[in-house]
């Protein structure tokens, strides 16, 4: 895979993304947010690929936001498809149907704490800080900082941080769980990968079910949540993996999951 912004590496069963204009520390312009939404397209379907990992280039930034130069002189049409963009591409990372982590290695401002998210977890480096400071440019958040951040931290947390602009360091986002975990700088790819690498040895269909019941129950009432997981629970049953699993079980070995 080719891009001029970003760059896709695949260790094992995993792809790693890097958003990488690491000269105006990562931000995202139109041409990046385009590149960005095909390697997730392609990413979706390489059967190569059991997870996806998204971080910055370089050692001070994960994505510094938007890209202030490009955004500044956008008319409101042009300033709404940005935003329309933006959206359709980081909602197809929430909605893709393999797992995708956050390596948050530095600055996750703005849009790029909005890109960190939409992944379906986060582990950050001790360099990570966070925020959305659009109102100090005199906006909002336009890539659904608003409402994923409200829904990870709590109303009150996240109209706090949404109002004052400010900026928190990593132990302040472990603490109100906008992170799962703080690491060393050095430590934080190698245990991104491990956790992949975790995932990636388990049954693929039963990884993505779990992925579909979290997001669309957390949409709907526990009465229907729950039904989404039954529905889920029951297709499993229907695959080689199920098989295999509770067989290696009963024979006291490691499965061998073919994600069928
Ligand atoms: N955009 C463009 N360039 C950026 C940038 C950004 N977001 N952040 C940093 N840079 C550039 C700097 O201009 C500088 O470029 P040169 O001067 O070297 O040419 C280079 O990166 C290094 O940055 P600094 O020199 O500023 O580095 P420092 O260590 O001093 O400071 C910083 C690091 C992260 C604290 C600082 O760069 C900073 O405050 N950056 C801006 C952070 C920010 O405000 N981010 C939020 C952007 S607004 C919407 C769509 C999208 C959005 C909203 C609405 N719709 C269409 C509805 C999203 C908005 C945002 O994300």
């Amino acid at each position: 895979m080719d891009f001029q912004n970003i760059l896709v590496e695949k260790k094992d069963k995993t792809a790693i993304v890097t958003i990488n204009r690491p000269k105006v520390l990562n931000a995202l312009n139109h041409e990046t947010l385009v590149e960005l939404g095909e390697v997730i397209h392609l990413l979706e379907r390489d059967d190569e690929v059991d997870v996806v990992i998204i971080t910055g280039a370089g050692d001070k930034a994960f994505v510094a936001g938007a890209d202030i130069a490009y955004m500044q002189n956008l008319t409101a049409i042009e300033g709404r498809a940005f935003g329309i963009l933006g959206n359709k591409v980081f909602r197809s990372i929430e909605q893709m149907s393999k797992p995708v982590i956050a390596a948050v290695n530095g600055f996750a401002l703005g849009g790029g704490c909005e890109l960190a998210m939409c992944c379906d977890f986060r582990l950050a480096s001790k360099r990570a800080r966070f925020g959305q400071p659009e109102v100090g440019l005199g906006i909002t958040p336009g890539f659904g900082g608003t409402q994923r951040l409200a829904r990870l931290v709590g109303p009150g947390m996240a109209k706090q941080l949404l109002f004052t602009g400010q900026t928190i360091d990593a132990e302040e986002a472990l603490r109100i769980g906008l992170v799962n975990m703080v690491t060393e700088p050095e430590d934080l790819m190698p245990k991104v990968l491990e956790i992949a690498n975790t995932i990636s040895q388990k049954g693929q269909l039963a990884v993505r079910l779990c992925k579909a019941a979290v997001n669309e129950g957390m949409q709907t009432d526990i009465d229907r949540g729950i039904a989404i997981e039954a529905d889920a629970f029951g297709l499993c049953f229907s695959t080689s993996d199920q098989k295999e699993g509770m067989l290696a079980f009963l024979e006291k070995r490691q499965p061998r999951f073919t994600g069928r």
